[in-house]
């Protein structure tokens, strides 16, 4: 059972690795809960101040109307959840959303576009954006969907710092979710991404309806990338009205808490952030995230179409837990 996982040296523990099996990734979330949140936190406690939380801010610059059939996604035209779509923001108005955010206390801002790809005219206003943007002080992020080389080359010509692209989740349960792009063409873009020498951000949903065993696989498959992404967003999907997924039962928390724990484990030097979902979730649950090792969060009233904890309740939640932005 979990024997093998549970007995590794403190030196393999440190080590990065790429070659996780799914039978000890498996044997990892089935170890006894506090056994695997004790393993957890100690590894994040090598790498990372235990109590410093990354903050970024996302804004949708580009909201609705995407051809892509993704089947949690608010955006997608293939469902009717009465969201308006709108076109791509203008830069001023990016600029000063942007700098609200710092204000507020974010070090990376998200730019998020409802997209399958970007292209012409639209694809050099977020360039204009990016450098605008990175040149407010932030580090700068964006989510635009798939990505040839040449325009990861351009986004880091302007000075994208991350590209969010999730793998979502296992290559297995994939097809269940999202039929109009592939698995490959996601790591196609990843791979795109790290050519062109911008750090990755790739996570994936948790609650779609997937088992465990999809969820040890999503976990491989982004540790046994070719670098551990930057950043590791783990969200929980957000049931939206309209989508397919609407009336997906509600996820086991603490089977939510050990997904963060084993990411944890699996990418000690990645920010693992707590990412959609939060809303949703009780302080205690949250507290649970962080100490399984999550240390990034989406900070701000609204995530790209839907609500996030006003900052009012992040900060008393912060104070609570003697935690402080990193
Ligand atoms: N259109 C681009 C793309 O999909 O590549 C970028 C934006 S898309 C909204 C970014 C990510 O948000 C998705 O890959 C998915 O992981 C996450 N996401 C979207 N809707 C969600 C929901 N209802 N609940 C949780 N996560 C969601
Ligand atoms: C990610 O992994 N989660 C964020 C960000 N990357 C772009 C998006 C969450 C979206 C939740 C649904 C919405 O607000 O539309
Ligand atoms: Fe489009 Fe991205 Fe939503 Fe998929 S997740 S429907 S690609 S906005």
């Amino acid at each position: 059972m979990n024997t093998q996982a549970a007995g590794r040296s403190e030196i393999s523990e440190n080590a990065v690795r790429h070659d996780w099996t799914h039978a000890e990734v498996r044997s990892l979330f089935e170890l006894p809960f506090n056994d695997l949140l004790y393993r957890a936190q100690s590894i994040h406690r090598r790498h990372f101040d235990p109590n410093a939380v990354q903050i970024s801010t996302l804004l949708s610059i580009k909201t609705g109307g995407c051809p892509e059939d993704c089947s949690y996604c608010p955006q997608s035209v293939h469902h009717d959840t009465g969201l308006e779509p709108e076109h791509l923001m203008d830069i001023e108005a990016v600029v000063t959303a942007a700098r609200r955010a710092r204000a507020a206390g974010a070090t990376r801002f998200c730019m998020g576009a409802a997209w399958r790809n970007p292209r012409g005219r639209n694809f050099e206003r977020v360039l204009e954006m990016v450098s605008r943007v990175r040149a407010e002080g932030l580090e700068t992020c964006a989510t635009l969907g798939m990505l040839d080389g040449e325009q990861a080359q351009q986004l880091k010509e302007a000075g994208l710092d991350y590209y969010n692209h999730n793998l979502d989740t296992s290559p297995e349960f994939y097809g269940e979710i999202i039929s109009t792009r592939s698995y490959q063409d996601r790591l196609d873009t990843l791979t795109h991404v790290r050519e062109a020498d911008i750090n990755v951000c790739c996570g994936g949903i948790v609650g779609l309806g997937e088992d465990r065993a999809d969820r040890v696989s999503m976990l491989c498959e982004l540790a046994g990338l070719p670098e551990h992404p930057g950043s590791v967003p783990i969200n929980q999907l957000v049931r939206v009205e309209g989508t397919p997924l609407a009336a997906e039962p509600d996820i086991d928390a603490l089977e939510f808490v050990r997904t963060i724990a084993v990411a944890r484990i699996l990418m000690p030097l990645s920010h693992v952030r707590l990412s959609a979902g939060r809303s949703d979730m009780s302080e205690e649950m949250q507290a649970l995230c962080f100490h399984a090792g999550a240390n990034s969060i989406f900070y701000g009233e609204k995530l790209l179409t839907t609500g996030n904890p006003d900052t009012a309740r992040d900060d008393a939640l912060f104070e609570q837990l003697g935690l402080h932005p990193a």
